[in-house]
């Protein structure tokens, strides 16, 4: 086992993996930026190294400075959390050079999974259903236009290198089709430095569903689902699970299980799917990392995600089996962001007073407090509400419970939308799609 890592990461998910390394007796150490000098987990760290930078993310960013502050401390191993460089397979390569451990993946298999035409080859041929599409890049208008009108519209152009919702374009009608390519062409080029595009099939009406997974390398497993279609350009704000049949997500789970195994996955990832209204599925990609809402399925399955992944990690081989593995009630995560509930815009400032709500069942993830100061400069994400109840109309109680009871004054929080979300006629009749914020645009007012 590792005996000193390094936690690549800010906010919330820092606090939640420094719990996980004092639970298996690891020390650990942070990087932070100017602005988390003296955030929580910073403070609750064995050492910390600032890495100072006059952009705040640029702190969060720099491969080398990290690396050398790894090396510094004689970390074994880095966790890098999710955004910032946890899918960068430079990074993974980086530390891999050093004899460091790269807490995730290998950097091929990052490398393999962030190109979405490769990554949904792979799949493909492992068994996951797939939306209809070009088998490969494409750039040839002509040829496009051809395929495009074999598959029927709308077709969905993206970028190879994009992902989670980047460089997407959506084309109704033929005549719009070569003008649409040669733009998402462009913006990829632009974005990613990679104008590879392919094209699929447009899946109306769908939902997002997506499988949570942890492979050793050789074997994997799964953990169920989790329900997220509650978003907002992409940004989730409400996740939960179960939500599908034993049958359904015995059969999924299989086939995500056998696309992990084929690539030799290691470490935990989420595989995405859309499920559209006759209940077919779709696979859209594999994220490769931990995850926000992973805490939905820790909820549900009584696992620690953070702690399997480490120790996956450190050389251990998986430690359960499939059928260890019970999914048992509901779990909601409501995902407190910093921001005014009508317009979604960011909400920094001061928390004057901070009260986390508690009693069976409910849980909160955050790294705030009375006095923090919630930065402009990061992801607005202040805390993660979690509830747990025996079945959905328990879990949906005790989460309004949990949100009335929660104070935090001085900032803008989500709370007012999450209360409005739990008594809305089709939340509650389990009638959403990954459209359900602009379909119901009187939350928002
Ligand atoms: C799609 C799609 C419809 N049809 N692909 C958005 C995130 C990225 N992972 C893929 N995305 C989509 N791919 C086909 N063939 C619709 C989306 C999509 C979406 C997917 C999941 C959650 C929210 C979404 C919001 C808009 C579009």
């Amino acid at each position: 086992m590792f005996r000193r890592v390094l936690i690549a990461n800010r906010g919330e998910i820092a606090l939640r993996i420094l719990r996980s390394l004092r639970t298996l007796g690891i020390e650990a150490v942070m990087i932070h930026g100017r602005e988390d000098r003296l955030s929580t987990p910073v403070r609750l760290a064995d050492e910390a190294i600032h890495i100072a930078r006059d952009d705040p993310l640029a702190s969060y960013l720099d491969i080398e400075a990290i690396v050398a502050a790894a090396k510094e401390v004689g970390a074994d191993a880095v966790h890098p959390g999710y955004g910032f460089l946890a899918e960068n397979p430079v990074f993974a390569e980086r530390l891999e050079q050093e004899g460091i451990t790269f807490i995730g993946p290998s950097s091929k298999v990052l490398r393999l999974l962030g190109d979405k035409i490769t990554a949904r080859e792979a799949m493909s041929r492992a068994g996951l259903p797939i939306a209809q599409g070009s088998p490969g890049p494409i750039s040839d208008p002509k040829e496009a236009t051809d395929i495009a009108k074999q598959i029927g519209f709308p077709v969905i152009i993206k970028a190879a290198a994009g992902g989670g919702g980047i460089g997407m374009q959506v084309v109704q009608k033929q005549e719009e089709f070569e003008s649409a390519l040669k733009l998402c062409q462009g913006r990829a080029l632009s974005a990613f430095g990679d104008d590879r595009v392919f094209l699929e099939k447009f899946i109306e009406g769908a939902q997002h569903i997506e499988f949570q997974v942890l492979g050793d390398g050789t074997r994997a497993v799964h953990f169920g689902e989790r329900f997220c279609s509650i978003q907002r350009r992409h940004q989730k704000i409400l996740e939960e699970g179960p939500w599908l049949t034993e049958e359904v997500r015995e059969d999924i789970g299989n086939r995500v299980v056998a696309g992990a195994e084929a690539v030799g996955y290691k470490g935990l990832a989420t595989f995405e799917f859309l499920r559209d209204s006759s209940g077919e599925f779709y696979f859209l990609e594999v994220n490769p990392r931990v995850q926000v809402e992973h805490t939905v399925t820790e909820m549900i399955t009584g696992f620690d995600l953070v702690s399997l992944g480490i120790r996956i990690a450190s050389g251990e081989n998986l430690p359960l089996l499939q059928s260890d593995i019970s999914i048992s009630g509901h779990a909601i995560q409501a995902r407190l962001n910093a921001e005014n509930p009508r317009t979604l815009e960011p909400s920094p400032g001061r928390l004057w007073e901070c009260h986390w709500p508690s009693g069976p069942g409910v849980r909160v993830d955050s790294h705030a407090h009375t006095g923090y100061d919630m930065p402009p400069s990061f992801d607005s994400l202040l805390a993660k509400l979690i509830v747990w109840g025996r079945d959905r109309d328990e879990a949906v109680r005790r989460l309004d419970a949990a949100l009335s009871e929660t104070l935090i004054l001085g900032v803008d929080t989500l709370i007012p939308l999450h209360r409005a979300i739990l008594s809305e006629e089709d939340f509650r009749n389990r009638d959403v799609t990954i459209t359900y914020l602009e379909e119901h645009a009187e939350l928002l007012e």
